[in-house]
């Protein structure tokens, strides 16, 4: 592997920005973001919040109540999903352009392998500058840039001036994380840290200069990783995951049919079917498209989108019938039927953490 250069983006506060660029009077003001809010009385979890509300002590993860008391003037809204979504994919299609390889991580994070398109330091912030202009122009928000010779230190980097920041750390890479704490190695918890506290370990410099088979005893495999990473050193590459653009199922009858029983019954198994691989590939859908085609192969289809991704099976039971139905009442007899998902999600840990904030 030669020279890499990576970059990591992340955007700043970003359930938060895209809510006040939709509202520019909230623009300066405290803004926190999170389930039922009901205006800082309700029991909710804060998603995100505003820089000018972090001043304030609040917080990711916080309850909104506890928000509510730390910046009772603060303006509460409830999340809404469905438009962040929107704008994280117009943001990734924006990124993956300048990328040799693209790697969305989360809904507002993203890897760009550009080791190919820059020659010189000077060139990495002028492609990061026509990135940030890039997406301010077409969306009117901002995030940080972190730029390194690996995902690791491109990720940190990214969190180290925010926001709208830009840290360059190509050379040096010592240096750089020496100071910093063990907390900022993505996967060191409350846990790991507290751990490390107890090994006399606080900062990066002293995971790296501790005793690795100390950390092994102590970690097993994480601790050879952890020390690794705090050497500066990380190979993992950004992995461009082709997405499954939709999966489906259909089956043709035996003998054409207009049987209610039969044909619900055929749902019942196409559902089934496309529900066990959703669950075993992980993922969940947002578009499930019937198809159903006549005895004289007269060919429709008709789809349903849902605000949040699913997967559940009477969901895609009831949905499938129910599209079926508009056909199938005093029609030609049905030679097949099928069911299509599409708007695919990974479901990744991180994303059901972020769920489980939204529905309490
Ligand atoms: P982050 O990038 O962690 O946070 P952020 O973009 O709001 O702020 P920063 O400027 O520090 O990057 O997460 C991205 C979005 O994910 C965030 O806007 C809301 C959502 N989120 C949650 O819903 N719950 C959480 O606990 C976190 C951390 C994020
Ligand atoms: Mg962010």
């Amino acid at each position: 592997m030669g020279k890499m250069t990576i970059l990591h983006v992340d955007m700043d506060s970003f359930f938060s920005s895209v809510e006040t660029r939709e509202r520019p009077e909230l623009r300066g003001l405290p803004v926190v973001v999170g389930a039922d809010p009901k205006e800082g009385k309700g029991r909710g979890v804060v998603s995100t919040c505003s820089y000018e509300a972090r001043e304030h002590g609040i917080r990711s993860g916080m309850p909104v109540s506890r928000a509510y008391k730390k910046c009772p003037e603060a303006v509460f809204l409830p999340v809404n999903m469905a438009l962040y979504r929107k704008v994280s994919g117009n943001i990734m299609e924006i990124l993956r352009k300048y990328a040799d390889k693209f790697q969305q991580i989360s809904v507002d994070e993203a890897f760009l392998d550009i080791s190919k398109r820059v020659e010189r330091y000077r060139d990495v912030r002028e492609l990061v500058q026509k990135i940030k202009e890039e997406i301010w122009d077409r969306e009117k928000l901002t995030c940080s840039v972190g730029v390194g010779p690996n995902k690791f230190i491109a990720k940190i980097a990214s969190d180290f001036d925010k926001p709208d920041g830009l840290t360059v750390v190509l050379e040096g890479v010592e240096g750089f994380l020496a100071p910093l704490s063990v907390r900022r190695i993505p996967g060191v918890g409350e846990k790991t840290e507290k751990a490390l506290k107890e090994m006399g370990i606080e900062t990066i410099c002293q995971l790296a200069e501790c005793d690795e088979q100390k950390l092994v005893a102590q970690f097993g495999k994480l601790g050879h990783r952890l020390h690794l990473l705090a050497k500066g050193i990380d190979e993992s590459e950004v992995i461009e995951i082709r997405e499954t653009k939709s999966l489906g199922r259909e089956i043709t009858f035996e003998e054409d049919t207009d049987d209610p029983d039969a044909l619900d019954h055929a749902i019942d198994g196409l559902a089934n079917e496309v529900q066990r691989v959703l669950t075993d590939k992980g993922y969940r859908f947002r578009t499930l498209t019937l198809k159903i085609r006549f005895e004289d192969f007269e060919t429709h289809t008709r789809s349903r989108s849902f605000d949040l991704p699913v997967s559940d099976l009477e969901l895609i039971e009831e949905t499938g019938k129910e599209l079926m139905q508009e056909f199938i009442e005093g029609r030609k007899k049905v030679r097949l039927v099928g069911i299509r998902v599409s708007n695919l999600e990974r479901l990744d840990e991180k994303q059901k953490l972020m769920e489980s904030y939204m529905t309490d």
